[in-house]
């Protein structure tokens, strides 16, 4: 039987009501980094008060200290579908595992629009906790040949046990073995052994 022009206008009015009361936000949410792969953070939406129309919502990732840019996480857009009487549900982030020492690093999940629904807490904030330690420093042995003249070269190496994402410094200097400065076995050294953080591998040439 069709509806009476006043019965369509009472339903319209209803909706926008409970359109108008209905309100969405976003939950923070927060993971150990892990050492590879990927770990998730899951963000939770809620709608309050629960609606009887359907609500959908646009979101997207943006970059805090954490970054795509460093592939700390895998960025994400798109909409979420919240069929009617539903309270909760939830996003969830890809985080990429990774051995390198960094701080607790943040993102973000925002809530650009919504339709059946406003948007109360727009903003969650996604904490990566450093899983990971503090690199050690090692340095290996080498052996060469003396040679009858001139000089040859020893080449150390230096190497972290991890990547870290802060500058480090190594101050080095030679010191006599059965081998002696005095006796002009070879000529001392000290220096600077200097690993930033863009460098690709964990190891780093002394000067
Ligand atoms: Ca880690
Ligand atoms: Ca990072
Ligand atoms: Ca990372
Ligand atoms: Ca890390």
């Amino acid at each position: 039987m069709p509806r009476s022009a006043t019965a369509r206008a009472r339903a319209r009015s209803r909706t926008t009501t409970a359109t108008r009361r209905t309100r969405s936000s976003i939950s923070d949410a927060q993971t150990l980094e892990g050492a590879s792969g990927t770990t998730s953070l899951t963000f939770t939406i809620t709608v309050t008060p629960v609606s009887n129309q359907p609500i959908t919502l646009f979101y997207s990732t943006s970059d805090g200290t954490a970054t795509t840019a460093n592939n700390d996480y895998v960025p994400a857009s798109g909409s979420i579908f919240i069929p009617p009487s539903t309270a909760t549900v939830t996003v969830t982030v890809q985080v990429n595992g990774d051995t390198k020492f960094e701080s607790d690093e943040t993102m973000f999940v925002d809530l650009n629009a919504a339709s059946g629904a406003t948007i109360a807490d727009g903003q969650g904030q996604g904490t990566i906790q450093n899983d990971d330690v503090v690199p050690t420093a090692s340095i290996n042995d080498v052996t060469v040949f003396e040679g009858n003249a001139g000089t040859t070269t020893f080449t150390f190496t230096v190497t972290l046990s991890n990547m870290t994402d802060q500058t480090v410094e190594i101050q080095y200097f030679t010191g006599d073995g059965s081998a002696t400065e005095a006796d002009n076995d070879f000529s001392g050294a000290s220096g600077m052994c200097r690993s930033r953080p863009s460098r690709p591998a964990p190891r780093s040439r002394c000067r």
